[in-house]
């Protein structure tokens, strides 16, 4: 079998699904390569490559060396970086992307993997159960890329006949690596400050709705994808995902149904605006239809799901039920 290269393997979705890959195709199959190497998780030792993705020359020489058959291209910039550093996260999502597609296609590689985001949608789309196919018209530097990289997908697709397949992953929710840099981070940020410290100050307004996703759910969904028969895959784009959506304050008093006062405060910022610019809930249903996507956790899941990851984190006095 040809090896998997995992590029952005130390982030948020590539620690926890180069994990994943390692325990179905085996450890010395799948590469996580990043700039740095993440802090050791027994379940994710294999082997590791110091990699920056924007060296087309040492990919395409890796590529080759290891005989990759199949790369996960993850290193991105974020929405909320991104606005800080415009032009860094156009050079890493648009050049990352393009070096991965022409080493693929140079090197022959079978599949490609590249995450895109709910924040290829901008103001003009509709706000909930935003469909497949609409006008998209991002307002951020990270949508803008994302939505020039579905294109090139595409194009790489139509033009080379690759088999090269994308989801729009909305905010997604997780406890073995902290989020870097997105608009969504606060509905991981919101457990560790109710298990310290019984309250949070969130960056966003009380009543902003967007689309998220518990880490099991946006793994697995990965792993269906690349499964799913070549004829199967009818969007060459980027699928919509979907499997819940709240507002600050719903997962606020979800939380507080097991940490007893816990409370948020508002104060929003710079990043309200982004998350203003995308839809609330997004529909799914080429995805459900195409290769049978269902999602497992809803918010009442994902909210006992993370507080019994990061029981440890509470306080000893504090009272979780
Ligand atoms: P992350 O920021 O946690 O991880 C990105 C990783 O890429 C980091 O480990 C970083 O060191 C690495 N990296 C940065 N520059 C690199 C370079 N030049 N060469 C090699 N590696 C480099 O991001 P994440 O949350 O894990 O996101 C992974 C992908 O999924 C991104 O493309 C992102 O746009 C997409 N996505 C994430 C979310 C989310 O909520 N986490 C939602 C939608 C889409
Ligand atoms: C972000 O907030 O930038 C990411 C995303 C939704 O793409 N989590």
């Amino acid at each position: 079998m040809r090896r998997i290269l995992v590029i952005g393997a130390s982030g948020q979705i590539g620690c926890e699904l180069t994990a994943a890959l390692r325990i179905k195709f085996g450890n010395d199959t799948v590469i996580a390569a990043d700039l740095k190497s993440s802090p050791g998780n027994p379940k994710s030792s294999g082997p590791f490559l110091p990699l920056d993705v924007l060296d087309k020359e040492t990919l395409s020489v890796q590529v080759r060396r290891q005989q990759v058959g199949t790369i996960y291209c993850l290193a991105a910039m974020l929405s909320a970086s991104g606005e800080q550093h415009p032009h860094k996260a156009w050079q890493l999502n648009m050049q990352g992307l393009l070096n991965t597609l022409e080493v693929a296609r140079e090197e022959s590689v079978e599949k490609i993997f590249w995450p895109s985001s709910i924040a290829v949608f901008g103001p003009d789309a509709p706000k909930m159960n935003c469909p497949q196919e609409t006008k998209l018209s991002p307002t951020t530097v990270y949508g803008i890329s994302k939505s020039a990289g579905e294109d090139w997908c595409k194009y790489y697709h139509d033009r080379f006949g690759m088999d090269i397949r994308s989801l729009r992953y909305p905010g997604l929710i997780s406890y073995q690596s902290m989020p870097g840099g997105g608009t969504t981070d606060y509905a991981v940020a919101i457990f560790y400050a109710a298990l310290k410290m019984r309250f949070y100050q969130c960056y966003l307004k009380a009543d902003t709705h967007l689309p998220m996703m518990y880490m099991d759910d946006a793994v697995r969904a990965t792993l269906e994808l690349m499964d799913a028969p070549g004829d199967k895959i009818s969007v060459h784009t980027s699928y919509n995902i979907s499997a819940m959506d709240f507002t600050p304050r719903e997962i606020t008093v979800e939380i507080a149904q097991h940490i007893k006062g816990f409370e948020s405060f508002y104060n929003a910022d710079f990043r309200q605006a982004i998350a203003d610019s995308w839809p609330g809930s997004v529909d799914d249903s080429a995805a459900r239809k195409d290769w049978g996507w269902k999602p497992k956790f809803g918010l009442s899941e994902t909210v006992e799901a993370m507080l019994e990851q990061l029981k440890h984190l509470a306080r000893p006095n504090s009272a979780i039920y």
